[in-house]
């Protein structure tokens, strides 16, 4: 059988069935569509900013302006509703969606929409033969409590993520129950938030469903349950037994249990399609809807990582730095989540909220806006930057815990003395050509240090760079120079919609067998030549001087982890002086 290990060949997907893999990131839907032989067949997205700018985002989420409310980003789901229909829509022309066995999604981790009682019933009465999209009949019928959902940037639950640590023991405990300490972006302090803060929201609310499930709920036209992948990232699941925590829910919010539901395995079946998608876009009234999961979860699946000392980089809008594990540390620092493709492993992430937004700004500063112009001052300068390091935060930092700022230091007789002794000296910027490089070699060393620090292999076998800046091959280069190993990318950069097709195609095979199968089944002995196929990008250790530098990058980390701590110190004291309480050590 092959749940218990036996031969996955003896498993087909039947040859004329497409699998479809949505992704609905901070700034896009996107979707991908895979047939039998996991050759992909199309592809499409819609952008909010641009497709949908009646929701006036910016990047897809909206920014407080009240200085009450400083940190607070959130997103319409509505739109992420309208964003739906229009793909669809779009897809159909192209694709032949009735063909469609199984369709399973992606979504940004963390963010909470909040349903008003009534709201299951508005689902399951969704009217294909309305004028109307989804989005206005679950405004009609009055289905949201709140019109806007925090997303993962919401960075305004510092008081209730210190709150919650207290309550459940500390930081510490509170990481090794859940798999993380109360970031600031975590689900279950977002919802105490809107607990505390607006509480006749928190009254109305039926249902609370993170991003994923809130896209899966309205496929299956009811509320779908959230899985227990992306409820790790939520501070209210115990990641051993994958059950929720009574105490942790209850140090979130009052009777948060009923409005949580049940959680599922992410290759659970959600339900079949809601028949509004049958009859307006052709989909078979048996199409199954596969939970819902993280958009880092997905990419795991999409890159199909699954081998010790493999580690993911996702270069987007935040950046993300992942692998697989049997034995997680849970630390202070990172998250860990149950493997979305095998229940006996978990995922470690680590989450930098400046990703390329503030490579962008970078480049826009000291580039010209151009791309081409921030290579070529890449390329000409030397790598280790004449010892200049540069910590850019745009956004409220996850790792380190630092606020919106920059700080720019050089190292002192950096090119005669040893570097480990070197003493670091602060300025006020940069040459243009070493503010570019300091973004980039400064990204990379932090990944570095912090994922050595929560116990993922470094140097990595290899390293499988996926998002947007994985097209740039001087990025990839520096990557390559300061992980000390070679640089695959994946043939699609889109991976999470990729994963999220792959799930599709793993959760109909469960469903066939009527039990778990390895992932392996989906894909086995079909890797090269398909949409899942790796193409090495930058090889390591064929050029006189890769291990020398790599020695040298080795004490720059070990001194910009160094700073890092003293920046953080900076601040705490700053704040203490102020007599306000420290928001980086709650
Ligand atoms: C991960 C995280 C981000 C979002 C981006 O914990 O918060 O990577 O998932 O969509």
């Amino acid at each position: 059988m092959a749940g218990a290990g036996g031969d996955c060949c003896l498993l087909r997907l039947p040859d004329d069935s497409l699998f479809l893999g949505l992704d609905c990131s901070t700034q896009s839907l996107k979707a991908t569509v895979l047939d039998a032989g996991l050759g992909i067949v199309a592809t499409d997205s819609v952008h909010f900013d641009s497709d949908l700018p009646h929701y006036g985002t910016r990047g897809g989420v909206l920014r407080d302006q009240d200085p009450a409310e400083r940190g607070r980003i959130v997103s319409p789901p509505l739109m992420w509703a309208e964003a739906l229909d229009l793909l669809l829509g779009r897809l159909r022309s192209r694709s032949d969606l009735r063909r469609v066995a199984a369709v399973s999604g992606s979504a940004q981790q963390h963010g909470s929409v909040y349903w008003a009682k009534g709201a299951a019933a508005a689902l399951s009465a969704l009217n294909p033969a309305a004028s109307e999209d989804l989005a206005p009949q679950l405004a009609a019928a009055g289905a949201l409590a709140a019109p806007e959902s925090p997303v993962w940037m919401d960075s305004s639950t510092a008081a209730q993520c210190r709150e919650v640590e207290a309550a459940m023991g500390g930081a510490l405990r509170l990481a090794r129950l859940t798999g993380c300490r109360a970031h600031r972006r975590c689900t279950g302090p977002q919802i105490r938030k809107m607990h505390q803060t607006r509480p006749q929201v928190y009254e109305a609310t039926e249902r609370v469903s993170l991003v994923s499930s809130f896209m899966a709920s309205l496929l299956v036209g009811g509320y779908a349950c959230i899985d227990e992948t992306d409820g790790a990232g939520m501070n209210i699941m115990d990641i051993n037994t994958r059950q929720l925590l009574q105490d942790a829910l209850q140090a979130m919010a009052p009777n948060l249990e009923e409005r949580i539901g049940k959680l599922a395995p992410a290759h659970a079946v959600a339900g079949k399609i809601a028949p509004y998608f049958v009859q307006r876009f052709q989909f078979s009234s048996n199409c199954l809807v596969i939970q819902w999961s993280g958009d880092n979860p997905n990419s795991l699946a999409g890159l199909t990582l699954s081998n010790p000392g493999d580690l993911a980089i996702s270069l987007g809008t935040s950046d993300t730095v992942f692998g697989v594990t049997d034995s997680p540390e849970p630390s202070l620092e990172g998250n860990i989540f149950p493997n979305p493709v095998d229940p006996k492993t978990y995922m470690v992430l680590l989450c930098y909220k400046n990703g390329s937004l503030t490579r962008e700004d970078l480049r826009n500063r000291y580039a010209e806006r151009s791309w081409d112009l921030f290579n070529r001052l890449l390329e000409e300068t030397a790598p280790l930057n004449g010892g200049k390091l540069g910590f850019y935060y745009k956004e409220h930092e996850i790792l380190p815990p630092l606020p919106v700022g920059f700080h720019r230091y050089v190292l002192k007789n950096f090119t005669s003395g040893p570097l480990d002794e070197m003493v670091e000296e602060e300025v006020d910027k940069f040459d243009p050509p070493s503010e570019v490089r300091a973004i980039i070699e400064g990204q990379f060393m932090s990944m570095r240090g912090h994922a050595e620090q929560c116990g993922l292999p470094v140097p990595p076998k290899r390293i499988i760079a996926t998002g947007g800046a994985s097209s740039n091959p001087t990025i990839l280069k520096i990557m390559a120079s300061i992980f000390g190993c070679p640089v695959y990318t994946s043939q699609r950069s889109d991976s999470a919609s990729l994963g999220a097709a792959l799930r599709a195609a793993h959760g109909w095979l469960c469903k066939q067998q009527d039990e778990f199968v390895p992932f392996s089944c989906v894909y086995s002995g079909r890797l090269d030549g398909t949409s899942l196929g790796m193409k090495l990008s930058v090889p390591f250790g064929d050029c006189e001087g890769d291990t020398e530098l790599l020695n040298n990058y080795t004490l720059l980390v070990k001194k910009r982890l160094e700073i890092e701590q003293k920046l953080i110190e900076r601040i705490c004291s700053l704040m203490e002086e102020m007599q306000m309480p420290c928001m980086l050590c709650w």
